[in-house]
Parts: structure tokens; sequence; C-alpha cells
């Protein structure tokens, strides 16, 4: 027999999901859908890949896919050519400039768009409408990291790379649940650890997977930053821990920033005071910091997402100024990004107070991109930034809106107001890759079928700065497009021909880069000159590929600064002193906790796409919020129950999850759940809309809150293979599940109620019933085909792990006797205890198997590999695995 060699039939690409930017090998199965592995030779993974890339085979069907252009209707939305629905869109915009100007036109574009797709749309917005009203999500994500970084560095650049997370003593990993949202580096992290002895800190009000694994834990108050990392300055300087020579010739403003710098954080008991934190924790910190010269600190979003941003990002960037650890193997201050392509859009330029390719709004700049691009009318100053722009859509002053690859009705603070803002367009425009999400929900007036992730193909930069090509794997679908040949076909229509000529990919990177290069001569940071004449094919077979690289040369370049050389008028970096630390909304009596907001280890964002994955639905089905025991008490919270989560803004009702990881005083609540997955879990409505004044960037971890113990009469799940119908549920969230439909949900609904409507799902004659009404247990379930067709539970505890038992069966193709019998029993079909929820999503282990593991004697992650094999693949649970074998060593100790 032939022996197939798998890379033969595979594509290289890259993960759709984080910053980290793995690189994946995808074989397609010629079915639609294709196998997916790490690419041993993408350098930021070396082959590896975290639950959510190890999942992206389940994400490929086309199920609520759109596949055509939709144009609005009254009511409804209706199937139109890509003539009728381009045309709408081009004069629709042509009007609105007419009547009003430009700047009544807005985009509102996305770190998820391949950097080819961005540059396109920058053009058309910023060149040739001629409105400066063009932001991302970007502005909700890492702009006070850009907003830092160019206060001090003079651009927008990231100083170090991957390689410094391996070859640095000491890590600091502050605001970032790293084992979670960057699992692939955070391993890198461990196995430095591991293999080198590197310590480890983290900086989190939560005591996160992330601080599992860290050798010293600092619980910081929200907003503590500034103020730590001001003491740490002070204390470097003290301890004569600071490269004088470096700071005298590579720098300016250190006095100025260390006077500020005494004033917020004099000594280590009024750091720890202004931070929350124990003097003993600051101290050894401080130490750690002060004599170890390879030292990275990474951070992410708990230093961006805040109201003092800038100054977060540029305190960090101080102590590594002041010591001259920048730019020198294991030595860098260190943004992780969060979307696959955050950094592509800072490169083209897509925030709106940048203009392109790195380039701002000075006249200078303006004429050079107006030469460039023969652009009649570039925009001439900054934009309004997001929570700007859509107040401006409130007022009315925006009236047309083209939404691009982002979900603003979800993700944007208090949001709310922001889909009731969209409801006021004009003119509402979504380029999507789904027929519904929350956003166009609120009354998109026209639908672009976009190419997703395995169709499109172009380019993304990570965290690293590191050039990849998305490649495409899949038959494009329907009439979908890329996103770039849509900007181009609208951009045409509006009489731009010319300048949007683009034939493929390749053509848009050679113009940015051509861009990037044009009249560089070294001041702007960003130069891909190197890669401007690509031809088709090189562009093709691009190796993964670090920037800058400029014109003549080969290789990118690793790291910036190690000898000075900042991108300011006189090549110095800046120290900038900061505000005194202060969280700008205040808690009361009527909101008297602070809702901190972040991400889930198996969910991206609005689950539009990790939504469809059976086995990431299994670690954390339901919508929850953490509170610490001593806040829950006093309330009748318990854990597992149910509680109403209200701000100033809006109300939620979530799960209650008990746990002493929160500090007391917070509230923790995921961001992923939305009107299009559950009934009252749209968390971003709760979020204050404070923005940081240099980078405009909301404040979303500290919201003043309160919460109330909500309670139902019962609570259960439904299964079918048919879609779900409305339901009779107070409180209820979709999972998804292989083969059909799953939901979880609590109610108020009456047993009774709940028989008509098990009745209702099909023909009474053959739904299997059971009946304990003193106990408030109702199940019911329709066999066929030697299948589960539906199968409805209702009792009064957490359904949970019966649900997992059921669906386990549901997704069997054949059942037996026995597990039939199982099923309505709410058992696991082997009769064993039921899994509990999932922690290894790849070979679907679940809790109760791990702990009865470790009680036969698994008492490590590698034995409990070998009994379970969880853990043994893409290692995303090994934080988990611990804390059960911490858990249980604990539980023997007492
Ligand atoms: N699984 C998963 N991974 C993802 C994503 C996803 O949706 N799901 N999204 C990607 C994206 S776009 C992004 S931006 C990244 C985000 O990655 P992270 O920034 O790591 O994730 P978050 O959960 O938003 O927040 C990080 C931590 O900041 C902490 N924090 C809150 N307030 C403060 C504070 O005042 N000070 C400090 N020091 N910490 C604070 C929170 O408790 C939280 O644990 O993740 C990326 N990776
Ligand atoms: N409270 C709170 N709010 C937050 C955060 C937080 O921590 N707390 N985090 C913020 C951060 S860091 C981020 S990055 C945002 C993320 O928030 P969003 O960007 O709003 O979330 P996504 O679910 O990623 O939305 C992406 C949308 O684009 C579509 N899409 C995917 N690929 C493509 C493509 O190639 N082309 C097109 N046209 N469409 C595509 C998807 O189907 C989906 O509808 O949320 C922000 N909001
Ligand atoms: S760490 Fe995971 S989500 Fe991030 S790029 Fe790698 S595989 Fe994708
Ligand atoms: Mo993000």
């Amino acid at each position: 027999m032939q022996r197939v060699d798998p890379r033969s039939a595979s594509v290289a690409t890259v993960c759709p999901y984080c910053g980290v930017g793995c690189g994946v090998l995808a074989t397609p199965d010629g079915c639609g859908g294709a196998a997916v592995a790490g690419d041993p030779d993408h350098p930021a993974n070396h082959g590896r890949l975290c639950s959510k890339g190890s999942a992206l085979h389940e994400t490929l069907s086309l199920d609520g896919r759109l596949l055509h252009p939709m144009l609005r209707a009254g009511e409804t939305l209706r199937r139109a050519t890509w003539d009728a629905a381009l045309d709408h869109v081009a004069q629709g915009f042509a009007r609105i400039i007419d009547t009003h100007g430009p700047q009544a036109v807005a985009f509102y574009l996305s770190g998820q768009l391949l950097t080819e797709d961005y540059y396109a749309a920058n053009k058309l917005i910023k060149g040739f409408i001629g409105s400066p009203n063009v932001d991302t999500n970007s502005r909700l994500c890492m702009a006070s990291t850009v907003a830092g970084h160019k206060r001090a560095l003079g651009a927008d650049v990231v100083p170090g790379c991957y390689e410094d997370l391996d070859c640095a003593d000491l890590i600091v990993l502050v605001g970032s649940n790293a084992a979670w949202c960057h699992p692939i580096l955070f391993q890198r992290m461990l196995r430095n650890k591991q293999e080198r002895g590197a310590r480890i800190v983290v900086i989190d009000p939560r005591r996160t997977a992330t601080a599992e694994e860290a050798d010293l834990f600092l619980p910081i108050a929200p907003g503590g930053d500034v103020a730590l990392f001001c003491g740490l300055l002070v204390h470097l300087v003290a301890n004569g821990a600071t490269c004088d020579d470096y700071i005298a010739q590579h720098t300016e403003g250190f006095t100025q920033a260390l006077a500020a710098a005494r004033e917020i954080a004099p000594t280590i008991a009024a750091t720890a005071a202004a931070a929350g934190l124990r003097e003993g924790d600051v101290a050894a910190f401080f130490e750690l910091v002060a004599t170890t010269p390879k030292t990275v600190t990474a951070f992410s979003q708990g230093v961006n997402q805040s109201a003092q941003g800038t100054d977060k990002v540029d305190a960090i960037i101080h102590c590594h100024l002041a010591t001259g650890r920048i730019g020198a193997p294991g030595a860098a201050p260190f943004s992780l990004t969060g979307q696959p392509n955050a950094m592509g859009g800072r490169e083209v330029g897509g925030l709106a107070n940048q203009l392109a390719a790195h380039m701002g709004f000075s006249s200078a700049e303006v004429d050079r991109v107006r030469r460039f691009w023969s652009a009649p009318r570039v925009a001439t100053h900054e934009g309004l930034k997001a929570v700007q722009m859509f107040e401006a859509i409130a007022r009315g002053e925006i009236k047309a809106l083209w939404v691009m690859g982002t979900n603003p009705a979800v993700s944007l603070p208090r949001a709310d107001d922001a889909r009731a803002a969209l409801a006021k367009l004009d003119l509402f425009v979504v380029s999507d890759n789904v027929l519904s999400n929350d956003t166009i929900n609120a009354g998109a007036h026209v639908l672009l079928p976009a190419q997703a992730w395995g169709e499109k193909s172009g380019t993304v930069t990570n965290s690293e700065r590191r050039i990849s090509r998305q490649r495409a794997f899949l038959p494009s679908p329907g009439e979908a497009k890329p996103d770039w040949r849509i900007v181009s076909d609208v951009a045409t229509r509006m009489g731009f021909c010319d300048a949007f000529r683009f034939q493929s990919a390749a053509d848009v990177f050679r113009e940015h880069a051509a861009l990037s290069a044009f009249e560089n001569d070294g001041s702007r940071s960003f130069d891909i000159g190197g890669l401007a004449t690509l031809s088709d094919e090189a562009y093709d077979a691009l190796h993964p590929t670090l920037w800058p690289i400029r014109a003549g040369e080969t290789k990118g370049r690793a790291r910036f600064f190690g000898e000075g050389g900042y991108f300011t008028a006189n090549g110095k970096a800046r120290f900038i002193a900061p505000e005194p630390p202060s969280l700008k909304a205040a808690t009361t009596a009527a909101f008297p906790f602070r809702l901190n907001t972040g991400r889930i280890r198996d969910q991206w964002h609005t689950m539009t796409r990790t939504g469809k994955s059976p086995r990431l639905a299994r670690h954390s089905p339901f919508p929850f919020v953490e509170i610490h025991p001593a806040d829950a008490a006093p309330l009748g919270l318990v854990d597992g129950g149910f509680a109403c989560v209200s701000s100033r803004h809006a109300e939620c009702l979530l799960a209650v999850s008990v746990t002493d990881r929160q500090r007391r005083g917070q509230l923790f609540a995921p961001i992923h759940w939305s009107d299009e997955t559950a009934s009252f879990a749209r968390v971003g409505s709760l979020v204050a809309a404070i923005v940081d004044p240099h980078s405009g960037q909301p404040e979303a971890k500290a919201t003043p809150a309160r919460i109330d113990a909500v309670t139902f009469k019962s609570r259960g799940f439904l299964l079918s293979r048919a879609p779900l119908r409305p339901m009779i549920a107070a409180l209820g969230t979709k999972v998804a599940v292989a083969g059909g439909h799953g939901l979880l949900f609590a109610s108020d609904t009456a047993l009774a109620s709940w028989r008509d409507y098990a009745a209702s799902l099909g023909d009474e004659a053959d739904v299997a019933e059971y009946l304990d009404e003193a106990r408030g247990i109702y199940r019911a379930a329709r066999f066929r085909d030697q299948r589960v067709d539906f199968c409805l539970f209702i009792g009064t505890e957490d359904a949970r792990g019966a649900f997992d038992a059921a669906t386990t069966l549901f997704e069997t193709e054949r059942l037996g006797l026995e597990q039939r019998k199982a099923l309505l029993s709410g058992r696991s079909p082997d009769g064993a205890a039921q899994d509990g929820p999932i922690v290894c999503a790849c070979f679907g282990v679940g809790a109760a198997a791990i702990d009865a593991a470790i009680a036969k004697g698994a008492h490590s992650v590698a034995a409990i590999g070998e009994t379970l094999r969880a853990g043994a693949n893409c290692g995303s649970c090994i934080p988990e695995l611990k804390r059960a074998i911490a858990a249980a060593r604990a539980c023997c100790e007492e």
C-alpha cells in the first residue's frame, strides 16, 4: 500500500483565534470539512495547538452561515444579487455624503480581518470617501498599548519577540490570563520555568489558571497597577538596579517621571496600600525584579482595558527603560495582542487616530499618503473613536455605518445603548460570516457574505510582529467573497476604479508593503518594503516573517531598542509622569461591587465560531458570575444558584460560582454570551463606557455593580435533533452538541406545562416519561432509529451532571436497551457516576473521572495523562489538572 504523506495533502495556514498566531496544517476531507493539526514548522507554536485550535474542524460547517447578500425589505432581510446589494451600498454612501458630508459615513472594523481586507477598507474610507470616522474593535482591545507605545517609544512597536519568553529568567504577567487566552505561548513560558528555572509572577485581581502556575501571585486591587509599577521604579532606583548609562543616552523625562512615581508610591508600604497587596508580597516582587536582568513583563487586558490604561502601559515600560532591559534576549516589555490580526490592523492604520502604515495626521504625512494613493480627499484629522462613534450614531450625526468582522452590539460597553444606536442609522451595512448575531439583528439593512477562515486568503501579524499567511483550504461557499474584494467592489461603484483594481490578495499586500516603505528612510518602524515586490508565487509561499523587513533585506528583525534608536524626534525614549491612580467610577451603596469581565478557556468572543463546537461547549456551558464566599453568604448567593447582576445600565441573569479565587468586593463575568446564545447574559450591556483619556479605550474591568440572589423552581435541559423552538424557560443558554441542539435552562414553569411541552415535541405515544411530582422531577425522551430524538429533563438540582451523561447518549449512534434505560435515570451509560464538567476538551474527560483517577493514585499530570489521556494533547487543561491534584492533596491533609 502506498503511504500518503499527510503534509502533501495539507495546507499550512494560521489559527484564526488569538494573537499567538499558531501555525495550523489543515487537511480537507473533500466534503467541506478538514482535519487540523499544529504546524511543526511554524515558529510560534512548533506544532502545538490549544483546545480552541484543536477544535477548529468542529467550526467549519455551513450551518448558520451567511451565503448570499441580503437586503432589508420592511421587517425581513431578503436574498439579493451582489449587483443589487453593492449598488445599494455605493449609492447609499454617495447620497449621504452629498447631503451630510463624508464624516456622516463611518466604518467599524476588526482585528479578525486580514491585513489585505483592513488595508482596502482603510484606504476607501480615509482616502476616497474622505471620512476619518473609521475605528476598530482594537479600540476595546489594544488601544492603550498603542498609545503607550507611541508616547514612550515614539512608535507602536513591540520591542521583543517570543524567544524572549523562552530565555527570560523572570516573566511578569500583568492583567493577563495567558493560560486561557494565550495558551500556547503560556506553555512556552512553563517550559522555560521547567527547563531553565525561570520564575513567573502573576498580577491579577483573580487567582486565575495562570496565577496557579506562578511562583508569586499578587492579587492586586483593580486599578492598582500604576501604583505598583511606580513603586517598582522607585525601588529599582533606590537599590541601584537602574542602568544610568541607558537612561542618559537613550531616554528623556526620567527625573520628572521618578518624581511623580515617588509621589504615588514612595515606599513599599505605600505601594502595598495603594495596590491592595500585602507588603511582603510587594517586597518579594520588587526584589525579584531588581535582581533579575533578564525580565520580560507581558501584559494584556487587565492593563489595556482601563480608564488609566495608557499610564499603566507606560508605568511598565518605564521599569524596562530605567534598567535598560529592552531589546536584549530575555528582556522586554511585551504586549500580548488579543486577536489574530490586531497587529495587522495597527500596521495598516485602521484606528481612528492613525492615517495609514504607522503614519498620523501631520500635514507632511497626509500629503505623503495623498500622493501615494492619488487620493482625492484624504482625511486630514483624527476621527471618532469607537465609544464616541456610537455616541455620534445615537445623536444622528453619523448616518451610515459599515460593520466588518465584529459584533459591537455585544462587545461595546453599554451594549444595549450601542444596539439602540444602530437602529437609528439611515444605512447600516454588515459584512459577516453568519446570518444572525446581535449586531445584524439590531436592524442591518444590507448583509454582505464574507469568506470565513479556511476560505479566505491573506496575511495576519501576531503578537511578536510576525507576518504569516492565512491560506484557503476549502472552496468558497455560496456567493461569499473576500472582504477586500467586497470593499473594492463598493469603491469601484463609487467611482474610484483606478485605486481599487486589485485582482488578488497579493496585489493588495504589495501595495500595503510599498506604502510602508514609501519615503520611509528609517523614520517609521513599520517598513516591509522587502516584501513589496513579491511575485504571486512568492506571496503564496511566504514563510512566517518578522517585521521590519526593509527593501533589500531577506530577514526580519527580532528586537528593537537594545541600542536606543527610538522613533521620537530626537531618537530618545520618553518617560511620562503618570496621573495619580484612580478608578473613575466610584462604587456606591446601590452598586457596591466592581464587575470585572473577561474570557473563559474554550470560547472565543461572541461565540459565532467556537459556539458551534460540541467539545468546546462542555468546559463551561452556562453564563456565570464569580463571587467570593464571604461576599456571597450574606446575600444568600449559593454556588450553582442564580443571580441578577445589575449596573446603572442594565441587568443580567447568571449562574453563581462561589470561589475564593475571586477578590472580595469583586465580581467576574465572562463576555461570551449574547442574545443569540442565551436569554439574559449580555454582560457588555452592564459595562460603563468610561474611557482612557489618551487611548479612548473603555474600562471593561471595573464597573460598579450589584448582585442579588434569584431563585427558580426548577432547572433542566433539552436535547433535540430538531432546531429548538421558543421555550417556556425563564433563563436558558444554547449548548453545541453533535447531531442536534442543546439548551440548559432554569424556569418557574409548572411540571404539568412541561409535560404538555414534551407532548408537543413528538407523538405522545412514543414519548417515554418519568415523573416524580413530590421531588419536582420530570423527564421525557423519544427514541427513533435507535437514537435519542429528543430528551427533556426537569428537576430541582443543578442539571449539569445529568446533561453531560445525556449528551453522551444523545451523541451515540446506536443505543442498546440498557443505555436507553440509563438515559431517563440521568446516569452515564456505564452506570458509573456522572462525568461532571468536561476538563479535557480534546478527549472529553470529565472532572469526576479525573478525581477518581487521582484517588486511585494518579498524583501527577503525567500519571493522569497515562490513565485518562487528559492533558496529553493540547495541554490547555493542565492548570486545572494541577488544581484537582492540589485539592485532593489538601483534602487528605485535613
Ligand atoms: N479563550 C479565549 N482566548 C482569547 C480570547 C477569547 O475570547 N477566548 N480573546 C483574545 C483577545 S481578543 C484578547 S484581547 C485576549 C485577552 O487576554 P487576557 O487579557 O489575558 O484576558 P481577559 O480575561 O480579558 O483579562 C485578563 C485578566 O485581567 C485581569 N484584570 C482585571 N482588572 C485588572 C487590573 O486592574 N489589573 C490587573 N493587573 N489585572 C486585571 C482579569 O481578572 C483577567 O484575569 O485574549 C485572546 N485570547
Ligand atoms: N465587557 C467587555 N467587553 C469587551 C471585552 C472585555 O474583556 N470585556 N473585550 C474586548 C475585546 S479585547 C475584543 S477584541 C472585542 C471582541 O468583540 P467582537 O469583535 O465584537 O467579537 P467577535 O465575536 O469576535 O465578532 C467577530 C464577528 O466577525 C465575524 N467574522 C469572523 N471572521 C470574519 C471575516 O473574515 N470577515 C467578516 N466580515 N466577518 C468575520 C464573526 O462571525 C463575528 O460576528 O470585545 C471587546 N469587548
Ligand atoms: S494559542 Fe490556541 S487560540 Fe491561540 S493561536 Fe494558538 S491554537 Fe489558536
Ligand atoms: Mo481583544
